[in-house]
């Protein structure tokens, strides 16, 4: 697939963000237009995608800045096929798409590899008792992973494959979460009317060893969803 010229913006402006500190300031619109040679309005969406991503953040008249850290909580690692199985239900998935491509600036920063090295992203509908509740999409450094059989995933659990097929054991993660409204494609998917609430999740996961596994974005449907958070003092 070619790439857009958007596409390619978010792609440096994401290797800029990943090499500076937070509070570093961006250079001005007009700076950047020059740099990427591209019109405002593709700088000014780019840079829109990057603050809603949570990666940059805006102030009016002051200017545009990389984001801190935002305050996360620890959610414990437990898988789809897990938490339904706890909640006595039975889990399936719908496979939608497998491919295997570069990791490209975003998912290279989040499982620490370069933007170069081929990931494999594999995009599920996820069900309970045969209705869909989540769609997610999994992105996986391929040479942890040769030989997958992306097929299977249809009726196997992921952790559990990682687990028995490749001596993978997953040890922590972290999760971001945002609510969030489905798009077309998604409503479709979920068999939900357009635009409706929706909860979207970012999570990260690794071994003990500390490498990083998988980075996976998934949106939940609000009205059948509830995330359960233990606290400690
Ligand atoms: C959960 C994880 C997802 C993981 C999947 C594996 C969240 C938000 N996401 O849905 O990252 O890939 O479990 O499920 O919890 P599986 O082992 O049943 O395939």
């Amino acid at each position: 697939m070619t790439q857009t010229k958007g596409e390619e913006v978010r792609q440096r402006l994401g290797t800029l963000i990943a090499a500076a500190e937070p509070g570093h300031r961006l250079p001005p619109e007009r700076e950047l237009m020059r740099t990427f040679g591209v019109a405002r309005e593709t700088i000014r969406r780019a840079l829109d995608d990057l603050v809603f991503e949570g990666q940059l953040v805006k102030r009016a008249g002051v200017g545009t800045f990389v984001a801190r850290p935002r305050l996360t909580k620890q959610f414990r690692m437990r898988s789809f096929t897990e938490e339904m199985r706890a909640q006595g239900m039975s889990s399936s998935s719908r496979l939608i798409s497998a491919t295997t491509h570069a990791a490209g600036a975003r998912t290279g920063a989040q499982l620490r590899i370069s933007p170069a090295s081929p990931v494999i992203s594999i995009q599920r509908v996820r069900l309970a008792n045969d209705e869909p509740m989540a769609i997610e999409t999994l992105r996986l450094p391929l040479d942890l992973v040769p030989g997958l059989a992306v097929r299977e995933l249809e009726s196997r659990s992921l952790y559990e494959t990682l687990r028995e097929d490749y001596d993978i054991e997953l040890s922590s993660g972290s999760q971001r979460i945002e609510a969030t409204v489905t798009d077309d494609a998604e409503s479709a998917l979920l068999g939900l009317a357009p635009q409706s609430p929706a909860l979207l999740v970012d999570r990260v996961t690794w071994t003990a060893e500390g490498r990083r596994v998988e980075a996976a974005r998934s949106v939940y449907r609000g009205d059948r969803y509830r995330f359960e958070v233990d606290l400690t003092a």
